[in-house]
């Protein structure tokens, strides 16, 4: 594979409807886009940060120059055997994971449709539709929580998860489960408590959740661990993971049952398919997360979810959940038994809609390779 071209683009959505975690609420979204030319063909990947290092250390503005002063001109330097290689070249850079995931994934598109396969099935996906849950944000009430609940229940998703933070939590627990006793319920704190919240975090033991999501700090495993040998409700882990390693780790001391795996935050397909097998062998469950996606990031996680060991149902929902009218055609959407039906068509799958992503565009950079 040679590339012949990239371009970065910045584009500017705003979402149907606020999401508030325990870090911040998002309202408008700005979105990195990555396309690449090679062999004749054409291929997306999404930088999925947040706007503002909440999440991670990673913004727009960071994968911007992480991408356009090292992996870019990497990328353009010499033909690659295939995007694993690429990854490998990227290895200097520490971190910037979500950065060189748009790169890394916009070749597999691009592999995945010159061999004339879905991305799906180069990856080593054997689903034909994946399940679907829902991650539902902090609301300004709890009558609109319940009212949101109910409506994605109807649209047929087969879990529900809520985001908690001190204050919103226990008492919002309770209620819903007072509302539905039988549904498939989590929570996700995103890092907002500590071991001193111990015996707060125990209280959660009542509500029968298939599991609690990253109650203590973004880049722990130790007091997770702790954590975990108090609590009956299995202990899932997203910001703390970051590679297959993390993982080994995280498992060697129990700081976890269970991981969320998001392509970007793992560094692309490479490493999120490492991390996967390690999770499979490990007889681990894992999930595929979700990071409030346009379209292009939404078909690599619906591709991604394909694999075996994706048993649990993801956050990777409809694009009208978030998106007055998606990037991609067709758009992403559920079956009414809250699946995904996954597309057969070579790479992703999906077309990027470029006349939508031109009218959204902010800022666009292109970069060639060197005769
Ligand atoms: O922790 O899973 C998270 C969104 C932004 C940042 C972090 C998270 C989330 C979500 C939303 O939970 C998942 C989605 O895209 O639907
Ligand atoms: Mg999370």
């Amino acid at each position: 594979m040679r590339i012949d071209r990239i371009e970065l683009l910045e584009i500017r959505m705003p979402l149907v409807h606020f999401f508030e975690t325990s870090f911040g609420r998002t309202t408008d979204r700005r979105i990195v886009l990555l396309r690449a030319c090679a062999d004749g063909l054409e291929g997306w990947g999404e930088v999925t940060c947040g706007e503002n290092p909440f999440y991670s250390y990673e913004t727009p503005d960071t994968a911007w120059h992480v991408l356009r002063d090292f992996l870019v001109p990497w990328a353009l330097e010499k033909p690659w055997d295939s995007p694993a290689d690429l990854a490998e070249r990227f290895r200097p850079v520490r971190g910037h994971n979500m950065a060189r995931a748009a790169l890394e994934n916009a070749l597999w598109d691009i592999e995945a449709q010159g061999r004339g396969v879905p991305l799906a099935e180069l990856l080593g996906g054997t689903r034909e539709e994946i399940p679907c849950g829902v991650s539902i944000g902090i609301q300004n009430s709890f009558e609109e929580l319940l009212e949101k609940i109910r409506h994605e229940l109807a649209a047929g998703y087969q879990r529900i998860k809520v985001k908690i933070r001190p204050g919103w939590d226990v008492e919002i627990l309770e209620r819903i489960r007072n509302q539905f006793p039988g549904i498939d319920l989590m929570a996700d704190a995103n890092s907002a408590y500590t071991l001193a919240d111990i015996e707060h975090l125990k209280l959660l033991d009542r509500f029968d959740l298939m599991m609690v999501e990253q109650p203590l700090g973004w880049d722990d495993l130790v007091d997770h661990s702790r954590l975990q040998r108090e609590l009956k409700t299995p202990i899932c882990l997203d910001e703390s993971i970051h590679s297959a390693e993390d993982a080994r780790k995280a498992l060697e001391i129990g700081a976890c049952q269970i991981i969320n795996i998001k392509l970007g935050r793992v560094g692309g397909h490479s490493a999120a398919r490492k991390l996967h097998d390690f999770c499979r062998a490990q007889r681990v469950p894992v999930w595929c997360g979700g990071m409030l996606e346009s379209g292009i990031g939404r078909a690599h996680n619906i591709a991604m979810s394909t694999l075996p060991g994706f048993v649990l149902p993801g956050d990777v929902s409809a694009s009208r959940r978030y998106w007055a009218r998606d990037i991609i055609d067709p758009e992403v959407t559920v079956t009414a038994k809250g699946t995904i039906a996954v597309p057969r068509k070579p790479g992703l799958g999906y077309v990027p809609d470029l006349a939508r992503i031109e009218k959204l565009t902010v800022r666009k950079e292109s970069f060639e390779k060197r005769s």
